[in-house]
């Protein structure tokens, strides 16, 4: 085959309470397979990150945001979601309030971007299995009804923190072949 990869870019978006894992996800994924590019912008940080899906044919360059602590401003808000094409949202499966908080990140990403975008709910730190107080179904039911994909991973370990990111693009280049179908006469 001599097919020429088509290219995607996309910006995306990490979400989720502090300390849920958004930065040692980020950094695992952007620096243990490809190579990193950091910038550091006021209250933000992206990073990027170029990808090959050889069953698709496609060559994805992500643009990876993570939002540092809890920005003050409003207008840094607004410059971390302007844009995004999806997101990883993530919660501690330690700890039962950043589920409770999933709803509250993933009504906040809709209506800052005014449309919804495909997010992948990320179950973080299953390596932790001791402590772990909130079980699979339950993010699985939540993930079913909201119709988002389900991924358990260990940012730690590194199960399953490319998978996280590779359903996101899966489904982001889906949405971009289905609305460029719809604009094409
Ligand atoms: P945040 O960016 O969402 O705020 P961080 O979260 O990436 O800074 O992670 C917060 C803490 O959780 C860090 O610990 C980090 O090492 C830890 N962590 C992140 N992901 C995992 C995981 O999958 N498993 C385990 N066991 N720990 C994880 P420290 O101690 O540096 O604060
Ligand atoms: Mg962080």
């Amino acid at each position: 085959m001599s097919l020429i990869p088509a290219e995607y870019r996309y910006k995306i978006v990490m979400l989720g309470d502090g300390a849920v894992g958004k930065t040692a996800m980020t950094t695992r994924f952007t620096q243990n397979f490809f190579e990193a590019d950091y910038k550091r912008t006021i209250g933000s940080d992206f990073a990027i990150k170029r990808l090959t899906i050889d069953d698709i044919d496609a060559q994805v360059t992500l643009q990876v945001w993570d939002l540092a602590g809890q920005p003050r401003f409003e207008s840094v808000r607004q410059g971390f979601y302007r844009g995004a094409r999806g997101g990883l949202l993530l919660y501690d499966v330690t700890r039962r309030r950043t589920f409770l908080n999933v709803e509250n990140w993933k009504e906040e990403a809709f209506a800052n971007l005014q449309k919804e975008i495909p997010l992948i709910l990320v179950a973080n730190k299953v390596d932790l299995e001791d402590s772990r107080v909130v079980a699979t179904e339950e993010g699985e039911k939540y993930a079913k009804k909201n119709k988002l994909i389900y991924v358990e991973s260990s940012a730690l370990t590194g199960e399953n923190v490319e998978d996280a990111y590779l359903n996101l693009c899966r489904t982001m280049i889906e949405d971009s072949k289905s609305a460029n179908g719809a604009n094409s006469v």
